[in-house]
């Protein structure tokens, strides 16, 4: 199997995922800074389809308006040459002092406006590069001390400003999907709306819930203790996954974005398994940065690392699915029950008298072994490779 990427699979990456210059809170860069341009070129090398922003990835914040036009013109070119596509904007709304204290949800009134200034400014200059998702991380969303901000105003800030920005895509006609990212922590102590599941609750008190959805990521869950498999499946239930961020990360650590497919190989089985099994069509995004240890080549031995892991698991997932003797005991484990299927279907009052008047035999329902170590043996060699 060659493991070649196809534009079909939709596979793309941040400009400040391979960009990354390997800088931490205990030390500094150890890779050159590549312009965008450059960015896009390493890319298209590796044979990504995408390319996806920050305003401030592309544009410093100080930038002047002829070094803008001059940036954007090499970044055009750049996308013209390799192919590249620009599937999903965002807003650096963390990075900059104003942010200090969060963005939608700074006490400071000036902070939350400018806060909008800014995302509707690079909804624009998405809108033009062809974004169709427009991501929101509230980075600095949350708090050190309870003692300095309301976490009831705070929700409210946040909902006030994602109706407006709701209303500004109507009005501007951009047909943008908006995508929730949640987080844990880091960098605040704490960051509202922690978890994809009280994101996905927060969107339906929204004005318009059905242009806003979730973009989940691995390494938040994890950090979280959380099964992500789980929490992309909801999503998915509620219609709502509009954007992925594909990640690895072990559990309860600080924020690592390593490589998708490094560390916990079961749970990335079973998550790009859903993936393909439900027919997901958005784009796999890698949301990661290469080891700190290493140069561009190694940048892009992460960024084809990231893809061939998924088209690995791909492949796994189908085998999985075709797998004679585990598909058996699949089959086995969800079988109906014939005389169960009378209490299926809508509530009748006569249904719920029949249902409480039925005498289940409960010791010998208890008494039957399920099979699933069995099960989950034969996963894991499917996974180790014997089958
Ligand atoms: C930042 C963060 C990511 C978010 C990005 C979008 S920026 O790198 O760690 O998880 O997806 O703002
Ligand atoms: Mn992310
Ligand atoms: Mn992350």
């Amino acid at each position: 199997m060659a493991y070649e990427p196809t534009p079909e699979q939709k596979f793309t990456f941040g400009l400040w995922t391979v960009g990354n210059t390997g800088s931490d809170p205990f030390g500094s860069s150890v890779r050159e800074k590549l312009s965008p341009a450059e960015i896009v070129r390493l890319l298209g090398e590796v044979g990504a389809y995408g390319v996806n922003y920050h305003d401030n990835d592309l544009i410093p914040i100080d930038a002047t308006p002829a070094e803008r036009d001059s940036i954007l013109k090499d970044f055009r070119q750049a996308l013209q040459e390799t192919g590249l596509v620009v599937p999903m904007a965002t807003t650096n709304l963390f990075g900059d002092p104003i942010f200090k204290d969060g963005a939608f949800t700074a006490n400071d009134p000036k902070v939350r406006k400018y806060a909008l200034q800014k995302t509707m400014l690079n909804m624009d200059l998405g809108a033009e590069l062809g974004a169709k998702v427009y991501v929101f991380w509230g980075g600095r969303e949350g708090t050190e001390s309870d003692a300095t901000k309301s976490a009831l105003d705070s929700l409210k800030h946040f909902r006030e400003s994602l109706n407006f920005l709701c209303e500004y895509n109507r009005s501007q006609g951009y047909g943008y999907k908006f995508a929730l990212e949640a987080k844990p922590n880091e960098p605040r102590g704490d960051i509202y709306l922690p978890t994809t599941g009280a994101m996905l609750g927060f969107i339906e008190t929204l004005d318009y819930p059905d242009m806003v959805g979730v973009n989940p990521e691995m390494a938040h869950e994890h950090m979280a203790g959380l099964n992500f498999m789980h929490a992309v499946a909801q999503a998915w239930d509620a219609g709502k996954l509009f954007h992925i961020d594909l990640n690895d990360q072990n559990y309860a650590r600080f924020d690592q974005d390593w490589r998708f497919g490094m560390q916990n190989l079961k749970q990335t089985f079973f998550l790009v398994k859903l993936l393909e099994d439900v027919g997901y069509e958005g784009s796999r995004h890698f949301d990661a940065h290469a080891f700190r240890t290493e140069d561009y080549e190694g940048v892009k031995d992460f960024a084809r690392g990231c893809m061939r892991s998924y088209m690995i698991f791909k492949e796994k997932a189908e085998r999985f699915n075709k797998d004679a003797e585990i598909q058996g005991l699949l089959a086995e484990i969800t079988k109906s029950d014939p005389e169960m299927e009378k209490f299926d279907g809508e509530f009748t009052s006569e249904k719920a008298e029949a249902l409480k008047a039925y005498s289940f035999d409960r010791k010998n329902i208890a008494a039957r072994g399920l099979g699933y170590e069995k099960l989950d043996q034969l996963t894991n060699e499917l996974l180790m490779g014997i089958r």
